[in-house]
């Protein structure tokens, strides 16, 4: 079959369905073409930390009915070094700015939602494989959709479709450059039947290795460990996790609450970006662009970050026959990934067991965060950028 719309949208992530539900607001067909079924989508577990642009664009897209009642609003963090804890306050150096704990398959889960309740058609287990025309005034995408083979025409391709996706191999090579880190450690990262031990996020640093205590309820929490690349979680048996993350969060006066464990998965940490995000008619946004570690607690925001450059462009180019922000969509974008990618690296090895305990690099780690104690510049840096900067 060939059919044809305005924007083609591969990927029914977080970007894709933001951008879909923004160009439908401003009056610009779309179809979105998502690989897998919804439940899969809906149920896939990642991030959980929204910073307060996100929260305040699904609201200005007015799916925000369930995030409001079930968000729970965090306005500080708790940093661990060798069970040494302090807290860095939000309100009073972000100028009252904090971020909503909400989990990803929840925000996917509402978005879908509201894209079909506006009437936006999104294809589920239609596979893009391919995109022609990205010069033209008509790409293609070609995709396979119930074992037929079918083509959807468009004026502009929007590739959200995440680290895997196809839309980046339609770039030309010689048109980007990328920047590439594989970190030797990866997150086991856990969910459990339990109420969180804290009230706010730990990031702790430990002599054994990273550990974070992150929650999705008053009654799940979600907690994270630093392990070798090469682990499994068969090496890894609910005491044994519960044992190390108690070591690793450990403070005096505080102990962790251990429950039943209900998913557990191994995540490689890796920091990714091109440098041009488009090609004629093709744009990329979220991760089929750029990855963070998930330290920073980045990657969503950034996601979502470009897609708001990216409608304004598209509003701007049907309204106004301008394509100047068409133009700039990639340089836009790329101020917000360079400092996202900053300070996610920044956190990442803040944070991570990288040399041996009393070396040299450990104890610039150990002054790194005491500094955080000492100087309210420090700790501004570190909000600012963990909230998430308002302009960029
Ligand atoms: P997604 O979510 O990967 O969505 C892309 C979609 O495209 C589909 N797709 C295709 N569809 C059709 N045809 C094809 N050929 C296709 N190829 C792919 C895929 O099926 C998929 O549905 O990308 P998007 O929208 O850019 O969103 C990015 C975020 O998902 C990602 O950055 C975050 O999950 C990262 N992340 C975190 N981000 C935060 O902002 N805060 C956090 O606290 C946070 N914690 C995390 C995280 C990611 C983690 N993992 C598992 C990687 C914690 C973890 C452990
Ligand atoms: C999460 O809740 O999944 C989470 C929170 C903060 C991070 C990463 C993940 O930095």
């Amino acid at each position: 079959m060939k059919h044809s719309t305005k924007v083609g949208i591969i990927g029914a992530g977080p970007a894709g369905l933001t951008l879909a539900l923004l160009l439908q607001k401003r009056g610009i067909d779309c179809i979105i073409l998502e690989n897998r079924s919804r439940l899969y989508v809906e149920s896939r577990v990642r991030a959980g930390l929204l910073e307060q642009n996100t929260v305040d664009l699904i609201r200005e897209l007015g799916a925000s009915e369930r995030l409001d009642k079930e968000g729970l609003e965090h306005h500080g963090v708790y940093l661990s070094f060798n069970g040494v804890r302090q807290r860095v306050p939000f309100k009073e150096l972000t100028g009252g700015r904090c971020i909503t704990i909400y989990g990803q398959q929840e925000v996917v889960k509402d978005l879908i939602q509201a894209n079909l309740d506006r009437g936006i058609e999104i294809l589920f287990e239609a596979h893009a494989k391919h995109i022609e025309g990205t010069k033209t005034d008509n790409p293609s995408i070609f995709y396979q959709h119930n074992g037929e083979e079918h083509e959807l025409t468009c004026d502009f391709v929007a590739g959200c479709d995440g680290y895997h996706g196809i839309g980046r191999q339609h770039l030309p090579k010689d048109t980007y450059n990328e920047f590439r880190i594989e970190y030797p450690f990866s997150w086991l990262g856990i969910l459990a039947n339990v109420a969180p031990s804290s009230d706010e996020l730990i990031y702790a640093y430990h002599e054994r290795g990273f550990a974070l205590h992150s929650l999705r309820s008053e009654t799940v929490s979600r907690l994270y460990i630093q392990v070798e690349n090469d682990d499994t979680v068969d090496n890894w048996p609910d005491e044994k996790v519960w044992e190390e993350l108690s070591i690793r969060l450990g403070t005096e006066g505080w102990s962790l609450q251990s429950g039943p464990i209900f998913e557990k998965s191994i995540t490689p940490m890796r920091s990714f970006m091109i440098d041009n995000m488009q090609h004629g008619r093709l744009f990329l946004a979220g991760d089929a662009a750029h990855i963070v570690p998930p330290t920073g607690g980045k990657g969503l925001n950034l996601a979502v970050a470009d897609i708001r450059f990216l409608a304004s462009a598209l509003t701007n180019w049907y309204d106004n026959q301008d394509d100047s922000l068409l133009q700039s969509y990639s340089q836009d974008c790329l101020r917000r990934i360079w400092r996202a990618q900053d300070f996610s690296n920044f956190m990442t090895y803040l944070f991570h067991k990288q040399a041996p305990h009393g070396s040299f690099e450990n104890l610039l780690q150990k002054s790194k965060f005491d500094y955080i104690r000492i100087s309210k510049a420090q700790a501004t840096t570190i909000a600012e950028n963990y909230v998430g900067l308002k302009e960029i």
